[in-house]
């Protein structure tokens, strides 16, 4: 591509209203988009550019810039646009690893949801790993088995609290020379485990007086990506409320639940088979013999029905 090789070259760390903040050698350069770029974006896109993107641009000095040019993603995790089912939202792009949040208590976690987060990566080819934070307020049993479910299957799991600093070692290491996403409901404490983290930081989290953690209004409003000290990117997203499932088919559903994976194709009705009553279902077999666990087979007929 002669035309644009005497652009610099940069990375997308944080974008809000037709501003995206580039980064390069050190620099960061407010860039908007080239008109090109800009009709190119059409209406099955929120934003035609993502955070995590690495993109051409024209320095035009004072620390300003245009993008003329979006380089291919090597991955991507999308949701649907709140309420547009036809439009993707990109949340970030050229992420190695999806990191669900959920606090021990504070609020209630809500499995559901997790089961979303695992689909959506698993279609989009990424690995996660399960973060629950505020472990300073767990106080039942059933957090551990419930996360059991999750183990079993293969998910790696890290019990931290942003306050008292338990179980970040061991999480660092995973971030380490990874770009990685953290997503989870307003509250959950995202911010806090990033500030816990990379204390210079400093970003805002929600005072105890902005009301009941989990309801109200958002507390990061952006979606922003971090350098880390010691190697690798972490992404902060805004509190999801709504997290749909972006280009997955019904037949392919089974195939993005990791433990139901190695059983399809294997039902009487082979691929066609939807594993609710058709008879020979290896799938349904499999949660009767205790190979597959009733909850997540259960998440898997309420997904399957919104597609
Ligand atoms: N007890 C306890 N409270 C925590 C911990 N981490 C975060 N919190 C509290 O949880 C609340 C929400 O934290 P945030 O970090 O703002 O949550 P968030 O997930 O970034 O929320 P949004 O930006 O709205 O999506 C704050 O009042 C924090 O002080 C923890 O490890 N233990
Ligand atoms: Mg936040
Ligand atoms: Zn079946």
């Amino acid at each position: 591509m002669n035309t644009t090789d005497e652009n610099d070259q940069g990375v997308v760390f944080r974008k809000s209203l037709g501003h995206y903040t580039v980064h390069t050698n050190g620099r960061e350069i407010d860039c908007a988009l080239s008109s090109r770029l800009h009709k190119q974006s059409h209406q099955h896109t929120a934003d035609p550019i993502a955070v995590g993107d690495q993109v051409r641009f024209l320095d035009t000095g004072q620390g300003s810039g245009i993008i003329t040019e979006i380089l291919t993603r090597r991955s991507s995790f999308s949701r649907p646009l709140p309420g547009q089912r036809v439009v993707e939202q990109v949340i970030a792009a050229n992420v190695d690893q999806i990191l669900p949040v959920f606090a021990a208590a504070s609020p209630t976690p809500k499995w559901g949801l997790l089961d979303r987060y695992l689909v959506a990566a698993e279609a989009a080819g990424l690995p996660s790993q399960i973060i629950v934070t505020k472990m300073d307020l767990a106080d039942n049993d059933s957090l551990e088995s419930d996360l059991e479910i999750y183990r079993r299957i293969g998910y790696p799991i890290h019990l931290v609290c942003a306050s008292t600093g338990e179980g970040l070692d061991d999480l660092n290491h995973t971030l380490s020379g990874r770009t990685s996403v953290l997503v989870g409901k307003s509250g959950v404490g995202k911010t806090s485990l990033m500030n816990a983290i990379q204390p210079e930081l400093g970003l805002r989290i929600k005072a105890v007086s902005e009301g009941e953690v989990g309801k109200g209004r958002h507390t990061t409003s952006h979606l922003q990506m971090f350098e880390l000290d010691f190697g690798g990117r972490l992404v902060d997203t805004p509190g999801i409320r709504e997290f749909g499932l972006w280009n997955i088919h019904r037949e392919e559903l089974a195939s993005h639940f990791r433990e139901m994976a190695p059983y399809v194709g294997g039902c009487k009705f082979g691929l066609s088979c939807q594993h609710d009553h058709e008879p020979g279902c290896a799938i349904r077999k499999a949660v009767m013999d205790g190979q597959i666990n009733p909850y997540r087979y259960q998440s898997y007929m309420r997904l399957q029905e919104e597609l």
